[in-house]
This record gives C-alpha cells, structure tokens and sequence, in this order.
C-alpha cells in the first residue's frame, strides 16, 4: 500500500478547488470566478488499488488586505511543509504575473518535489499553450511541468499519474470510500456561500460569511430542515444580499437547497437568515468565532 498527501496551492482563482472537485470527482470544494473563494484546508481523498492520495485544497495565496486575508495566506504556507508532493496551479489563460512569482519564491523555501500545472487550456488556443509552459518552467524548479484544464478535465489523469508515481509506501489516511473529512456543516455553509458570492459583485463576496445553526428532522416527514445565518460586514451589505422584496436570498437559498437535497437524497427545508456581523475580517475575537 502506497499513501500520501499533496497540497493544491496557488495564487486565487487559478483553480484549484475545480482541480479537487475533478480528482475526487465530487463536490467537496465551492468554487467561483472571485478571488479567495477558499478558506479552509479542504482534504479530497483519491482511492484506488493499493494507492490513496489526499489532496489538500488551499486558500489563494495573496497580498492581504484584511486579517482574514493574513489568515488565508497562513493557511496556505501552512500546508507546504508536511506533504509529500506539491501541485502549484496556474492560470494559463490570465497568463503568470506577479502572484504566480510571489508563490513560486515561497516554494523555492522548501524542499518538497512540485509540480507546476498550467490550468486552464480549454480556454486559449494550443499554439499559446508552450509558450505558457516554457515561462513556468523558467519560474523554479519543479520536478514536472503539466498543462491540464480542471473544468473540462483535459490530463487531469496524467497529472494524477505522475502524482501517484511518487507516493510513499504507507498504511490509508481514511477508510475505504471517505471523500473528504470536511464536516456536513462546513459543505452546507459553503455552499450557501457559493450561492451568494456567485450572484455578488465588487468587495460583497469577500463580507459574506456563513453559518449552519441546525440540521435537523422537518416538520413533514422525509424532510431535513437547515437553519443557516448568512453574515455581512457592513449595514448596506444586507439590502443586496436580500434584494428587492427578498428575490436575490430567495435565489441563493433555492440554488443550496437544491444541492444539499442532491447530497442528502431527501428533500431539504431551508430556512435562511441574513445578520449583520460589523467588519468581521478584520476582526481576530469574530474570526475565531466564524472559526477562520
Ligand atoms: N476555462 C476554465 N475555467 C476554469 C478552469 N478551472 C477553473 N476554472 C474557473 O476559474 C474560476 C476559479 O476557480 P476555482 O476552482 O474557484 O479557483 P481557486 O484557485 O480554488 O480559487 P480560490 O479558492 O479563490 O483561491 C472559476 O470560475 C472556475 O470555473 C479550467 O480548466 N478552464
Ligand atoms: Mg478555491
């Protein structure tokens, strides 16, 4: 038996959590076309014979603007010392900048084997794909260089190839058929969050936090009732999450209802509440609450 970790890390929005999601091919990470989207370490487990890979899905790592910011890079860093491999995710279709520097002079610190990928192909014709490549591979030392698309799937298995070509030997991180240690909680809220935070412009993604109060037996029978608090930083935040005569959270919470019926297979009450929380990012004692 072979068995091992590897972290996803980059700079936001290159995707990485569409990456987890095809490897394990299930949802375990929300995604969006903002910037930080991902907050927590999220493990995606990979089984196959005699072989198991956790993957550790990690916060964009940025230039912080916020507490919560400083927290996301921390996060991340975190992950790069512990694991067996590192897959370092690019845009290709932003092409690399800055951000992508800024990664790649933290991974230059330390010593595990990485894996640079080019993300994004579907996106760009293939004659702009080796330039790409050749200007990764000049960026550090990574033991591969891979152009992948997460979204449509293109060589995500030849990644996970050469991914698996480097396990150590080692006992199972979780029992046959776990796809992630993420708590029904956790995914609940995020995918709440996913919902708003697509129907939202401009800095409103980024004050949006969410909490689960209560999964529980509804009141008809078969029905699972989710109480959840949809948190804003700023008083005129509230308006827009609600919208005019209540549309935009009736649109938020019917698109996570629909989903968490699909995970539960039963039909889902949810009951959706939106409270100001004032300039919780940049708070420490309410991060602690929210639990970042
Ligand atoms: N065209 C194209 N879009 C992609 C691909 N992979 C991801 N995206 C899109 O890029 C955006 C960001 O994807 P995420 O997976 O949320 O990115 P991330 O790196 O996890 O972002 P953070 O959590 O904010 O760090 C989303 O709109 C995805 O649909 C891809 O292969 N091709
Ligand atoms: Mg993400």
């Amino acid at each position: 038996m072979r068995s091992g970790l590897c972290a996803l890390v980059g700079r936001p929005n290159v995707g990485k959590s569409t990456l987890l999601n095809a490897i394990v091919g299930q949802k375990v990470a929300i995604t969006a076309a903002v910037p930080q989207t991902t907050r927590h370490a999220i493990r995606g487990v990979l089984h196959r014979d005699d072989l198991q890979i956790v993957f550790v899905d990690t916060p964009g790592m940025h230039k912080p603007k916020t507490l919560l910011g400083t927290r996301l890079n921390e996060v991340a860093r975190g992950t790069l010392s512990g694991v067996d491999i590192i897959v370092f995710l690019i845009d290709g279709q932003a092409g690399v900048g800055r951000g992508d520097q800024f990664v790649a002079s933290l991974l230059a610190e330390v010593d595990t084997p990485t894996i640079a990928v080019v993300n994004k192909v579907d996106a760009y014709g293939r004659p702009k794909v080796l330039p790409q490549l050749q200007r990764v591979a000049a960026m550090g030392e990574w033991a591969e260089v891979v152009p992948i698309s997460a979204k449509a799937g293109d060589n995500v298995d030849t990644l996970v190839d050469l991914i698996a070509a480097r396990m150590p030997d080692g006992p199972p991180y979780f029992p046959q058929g776990q796809i992630t240690d993420q708590p029904q909680e956790q995914l609940f809220a995020e995918l709440v969050r996913e919902k708003a935070i697509r129907l939202m412009s401009e800095e409103v993604p980024h004050s949006i936090t969410v909490a689960i109060e209560e999964i529980g037996p509804g009141e008809s029978e078969g029905v699972v009732a989710v109480t959840a608090t949809l948190y804003v930083e700023r008083d005129s935040q509230k308006g827009i999450v609600i919208g005019k005569g209540g549309t935009v959270l009736r649109e938020i919470g019917s698109r996570a209802r629909q989903e968490m019926q699909a995970i539960l297979g039963t039909r889902v009450y949810l009951d959706l509440r939106v409270k100001l929380f004032k300039e919780w990012q940049r708070d420490p004692k309410k991060l602690q609450r929210l639990g970042y």
